[in-house]
């Protein structure tokens, strides 16, 4: 039996270029193996076969126009059996091979359960002045004790959120509070208990505290300008050390390692628990802030200064909290994608509450809950404090988090009060003391703890005959011990321990603390904590009593570090903790397998003319990106990230090839189903679909670019974007992205000022390339033809993915459709392309007056009819080069300078611009469709007359052509300014510039464009 393959629908295009044949006739085809590929105008997609079968006859050739009906093969020896969907691709069932040999089964902690010892409830009766029928509340409450005892929390809770749901029916459309009282979310009695040996940890805790304080004092003791905090760790320590004596789980050739961002002004806390754990020494403590030299300690967590020691660059406010909801998210993308193995592996992410302020630090949370990342855990920090003063003296920043991270969906854990607290908690029958912690502000609760327990007696439990009463027994000692939880090592290991069992939803533990807690005086809860470095001797010897830190006075006068005996109980403990837990936190290693690089001729269509077919490089991109999801090395591990714009680039043939990425799969038959681009979601799809949420996109980034240190595995990100919300978007991102050593693609797509033309003032980047220049170690192009974009793409494959390098790439491409040439044959082609500037043209009938034209990006190709026109209409000879990165150009040229200022006695180095340009003739105009400052970058290492264009500005709606004319980079301008330059540097008459001024009508009186 014979079947025909045709055209499916190909949505809104009619007569489509089949630009490829995949088969060839004869050939045994699967179902779903793509069998041509056709191309619009704007995209190209493969066509897959919908049977299996041999291909008797194929119907159609590259070139033929189709439409959706059309013929295209004849297969016969149809096979029954079509290839399952769920079939696991082979190159993706060698990677779980390969996780699987790098990573042990996981021991998957079974905890035991628990047999929870209920007590038995009592029923506390809130006293509230809104209250008209006591009696009644009573009543109710009454009940619900007997629902809760009887039949359990789940119930009770079911019977309230019926009532409230009766409630809205009839009417009473007053909302549901997210909030909960001002007390712990775990009862005394569901608390866990830790195991550890509480005495020993208290002791390695203060250890620890001290010789963070210490470091910090000594450092700017010595250097009152290296800076540092005290307060910020001093709040956290039992946040961090539960963590790590408890529950954070290191990376090892058995287990893929929880992922731990600490907050990044808490770091000399890492340093100093190090230290005890025998990781850093007292020379390199001694070398905080001091990173000149090798062997220094970074300010903060950052991967590029210290690449064996911190993971995740934190300290930019804002960016930790998104940073790791993505990390969770791409954590189940590589598990959904079957590329690692579930482990139960958890992210957890350290917070200020001063932090939370941060839009960034918000505005992932929905994600989370949303894809029900149970896989991670956000500690904020709430010490009430952040750098000037109260981070809600007015109100209550835990209630304020609750409710935003309850609303959202998140699994909230508030843990407010300590163990001290649990006595008076239990006494209070009348609700006085709850009512009373509800009602006091955070302003209140900071003052208090910066004065004394007589103060708190007064002005806390003062408040009512009925709290004043409940603390008439303790001392005013008893009442300043009264701790917070967050200080409290049992009620915070219960929340951790609660967190890390969680399912089906994102944990935030909130936990109230004290800034500067310990530090007295000096720093304890006072508005200028947040800046406090130095101690003062009593400050310090307070320091030492209040911990308990075994040093003599003179010890503490010369501020000594405090390390015990390799042998003692601490150090033991403290090295058997993390044994047990998989070795040290943090740590950054990789063992990532390189991936080879594609062979060359997977772009060997590239290298030729695309004839007269006009395509822009952004479609050849996706043409590349195409071909290389054919590479079987490459092919898994391409991770394409687009924010809500894979239409505009002419992605959307992605959807159906290899699905968008959705953790629950697709609930719904998409519109478009019957479409050969349906919106297809997958649990293993591998596109990631953002949304319109560039920082997300971003986030996903540098989470799949630094997927070969957290997880062992190396992955291709390509990230597609509006080039002009990129960096000036997310430049804090990128910066973070640079400094965790993030490899891969960003692309800059419908880029250039004046090329893409109708979207205005905010859409049209002239200066992304500039932005990309600050940042050491992006590599940035601005190529023209699809052959430099091959040449440039491959090269990045193979530096990042299979070298290593620690690089990533920023390529803009552009949406003006314009035919490509071949790549020309001249065997440095290459390596011009990759260096930043190649001879693309020469113009060179008259030999009499020459000029050098650079250019880039649609710009060149201005330049080049501009060359033509001088040529042919003037006389004029030129050369024309296609500058594919001003960027790169400078970088060697910085390079060859320093090295020939530094080394006066040798030979001269030339600059590579040099040597491309060092012997031509005539001056110099370079152009491209950004600031001139880009393509005056290479000013300085040419020793000629050099003059640019560019398109300084803002930006504004209207035609290529207009624009171009507007910003003087046409070919028009070209040529007039060419002219001019000529007669500047006096090698022809001026009268040519004015003719062509007059002839191409330029109004010699209008303002800079930067005016306009
Ligand atoms: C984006 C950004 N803005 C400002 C700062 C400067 N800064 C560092 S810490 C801090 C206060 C932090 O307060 P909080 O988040 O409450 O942390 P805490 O020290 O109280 O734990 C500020 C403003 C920064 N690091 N990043
Ligand atoms: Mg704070």
């Amino acid at each position: 039996m014979t079947e025909k393959l045709l055209v499916p629908d190909i949505g809104d295009f009619e007569n489509v270029e089949v630009i490829e044949l995949l088969v060839k006739e004869g050939q045994e085809i699967k179902k779903n193996d793509p069998v041509v590929t056709i191309e619009s105008d704007k995209s190209s997609v493969e066509i897959p076969s919908t049977f299996s079968g041999k291909i008797d006859s194929i119907a159609v050739k590259v070139g033929d126009k189709v439409s959706k009906g059309d013929l295209l093969l004849n297969i016969s020896n149809l096979s029954q059996e079509p290839l399952s969907s769920k079939d696991v691709p082979k190159n993706t069932e060698n990677l779980i091979q390969e996780a699987e040999s790098s990573l042990k089964k996981n021991q998957e902690q079974k905890v035991p359960t628990q047999k929870i010892e209920k007590e038995k409830s009592k029923i506390i009766q809130v006293v509230n002045e809104g209250d008209i029928d006591p009696q009644e509340t009573s009543e109710w409450l009454e009940s619900l004790t007997a629902v809760i005892d009887k039949d359990g929390n789940q119930r009770a809770h079911y019977l309230i959120k019926e009532l409230i749901n009766k409630a809205y029916m009839e009417g009473a459309n007053i909302p549901y509070t997210q909030n909960t009282p001002y007390i712990n979310t775990i009862p005394t009695s569901e608390e866990k208990k830790s195991n550890g040996d509480q005495n020993t940890e208290r002791r390695i805790r203060s250890l620890i505290r001290w010789n963070a304080a210490a470091m910090v004092v000594r450092a700017n003791k010595k250097f009152p300008e290296l800076g540092g905090h005290i307060g910020t760790f001093a709040s956290a320590a039992t946040l961090y050390d539960v963590g790590m004596n408890h529950f954070w789980r290191a990376k090892n050739n058995k287990f893929g390692g929880d992922l731990v961002y600490f907050q990044g002004h808490s770091a000399p806390g890492m340093y100093a628990r190090a230290f005890l754990e025998g990781r850093l020494n007292e020379k390199q403590l001694d070398s905080f802030r001091q990173e000149v030299n090798p062997g220094g300690l970074s300010s903060y967590p950052h991967p590029w200064l210290m690449p064996k020691f911190w993971q995740f660059p934190t300290v930019s406010m804002g960016l930790g909290p998104m940073l790791a909801i993505y990390q969770a998210r791409y954590m189940k993308y590589l598990i959904n994608r079957g590329l690692i193995k579930d482990e139960g592996r958890k992210v957890w992410a350290f917070l200020g509450d001063g932090e939370m302020d941060e839009p960034e630090s918000l505005g992932a949370i929905g994600l989370a809950a949303r894809e029900k990342l149970d896989n991670l855990i956000f500690v904020v920090n709430c010490n009430l404090q952040r750098l000037d003063g109260p981070v809600r003296g007015n109100g209550k920043i835990i209630q304020e988090l609750e409710g935003i991270f309850r609303g959202a969906g998140w699994n909230v854990i508030k843990v407010i009060w300590g163990s001290y607290w649990d006595p008076l908690l239990a006494n209070d029958k009348t609700g006085h003391l709850v009512k009373t912690m509800n009602e006091t502000v955070d302003g209140e609760y900071q003052a208090m703890k910066a004065r004394n327990g007589l103060y708190v007696r007064e002005k806390f439990f003062g408040k009512y005959p009925e709290t004043k009463e409940l603390v008439s027994s303790l001392s005013d000692k008893d009442i300043w011990r009264l701790n917070r939880g967050g200080h409290d090592p049992h009620k915070v290991f219960a929340a951790y321990d609660r967190a890390s069992k969680n399912i089906g939803s994102p944990t935030v533990v909130i936990a109230k603390t004290i800034k500067g807690y310990g530090m007295g005086k000096s720093g304890e809860s006072v508005n200028t904590t947040h800046q406090t470095k130095k101690l003062d001797i009593d400050d310090l010897m307070y320091y030492r009593d209040r911990f308990d830190v075994p040093l003599t006075d003179q010890q503490v006068k010369n501020i000594e570090y405090y390390k015990p005996d390799q042998n003692s109980p601490e150090i033991k403990y403290i090295k058997e903790r993390r044994l047990q837990l998989g070795g040290f936190i943090p740590e950054r290693t990789t063992y990532a397998k390189p991936i080879k690089a594609p062979s060359k001729d997977i772009f060997d269509n590239m290298k030729e003319s695309t004839g007269k077919k006009e395509m822009s490089t952004t479609m050849a991109l996706v043409r590349m990106l195409t071909n290389l999801l054919r590479d079987k090395n490459v092919a898994p591990r391409l991770v394409p990230i687009i924010p809500d714009e894979a239409r505009t680039f002419g992605m959307e043939g992605f959807f159906q090839k290899i699905g968008i990425y959705a953790h629950e799969g697709q609930k719904y038959e998409p519109e478009d189903s019957a479409q050969l681009s349906s919106y297809r979601e997958e649990k293993s799809g591998q596109v990631l679909e953002e949304g319109i949420n560039e920082a997300g996109a971003m986030s996903s980034w540098i989470a799949a670019g630094t997927s070969y240190t957290n997880h062992d595995i190396e992955m291709i990100p390509i990230y597609l974007f509006y080039s002009m919300f990129g960096f000036q978007r997310i430049g804090d991102f990128a910066w973070a992205g640079a400094d965790s050593q993030s490899r891969g693609f960003l692309i800059g797509a419908t880029a250039g000022r004046t090329t893409l033309a109708g979207e205005g003032l905010q859409h049209q980047d002239g200066h992304s390339h500039l932005l990309a220049s600050t940042i050491p170690n992006c590599v940035s192009y601005d190529p023209t033809f699809h052959y430099e974009l091959a040449v440039i793409f491959r090269e990045g494959l193979k530096r990042m993915h299979e070298k290593k390098e620690n690089i990533f790439y920023y390529i803009t491409t552009m949406n003006e459709n314009y035919p490509h040439p071949a790549m020309p044959k001249d065997k440095s082609c290459e390596e011009g392309i990759l260096k930043g500037m190649y001879k693309i043209k020469e113009f060179n009938k008259y030999k009499k007056t020459k000029i050098q034209f650079l250019g880039s990006g649609t710009i060149l190709r201005e330049m080049i009819a501009g060359a033509e026109i001088l040529q042919k209409e003037y006389q004029i000879d030129s050369e024309v080069w296609s500058v594919t990165s001003f960027n790169e150009l400078r970088r060697d040229g910085l390079e060859v300078e320093r090295y020939n200022l530094l080394n006066p006695d040798k030979d001269l180095k030339k600059s590579y611009v040099e040597k491309c340009l060092g012997k031509t003739e005539g001056p110099i105009l370079a152009a491209s469709d950004y600031m001139r400052m880009n393509s005056d970058q290479i000013r300085p290492y040419v020793n000629k007359s050099f003059y640019s264009l560019g398109t300084d500005g803002f930006g504004r709606s209207d035609t290529r052509k207009n624009l171009r004319k507007f910003f003087e980079v046409d070919k028009e301008h070209i040529v007039t300014y060419g002219l001019s330059v000529l007669a500047k540097e006096q090698l022809i008459a001026s009268k040519y510039a004015k003719e062509a001024i007059k002839k191409y009508k330029i109004d010699t009186n209008k303002p800079m464009p930067t005016k306009l």
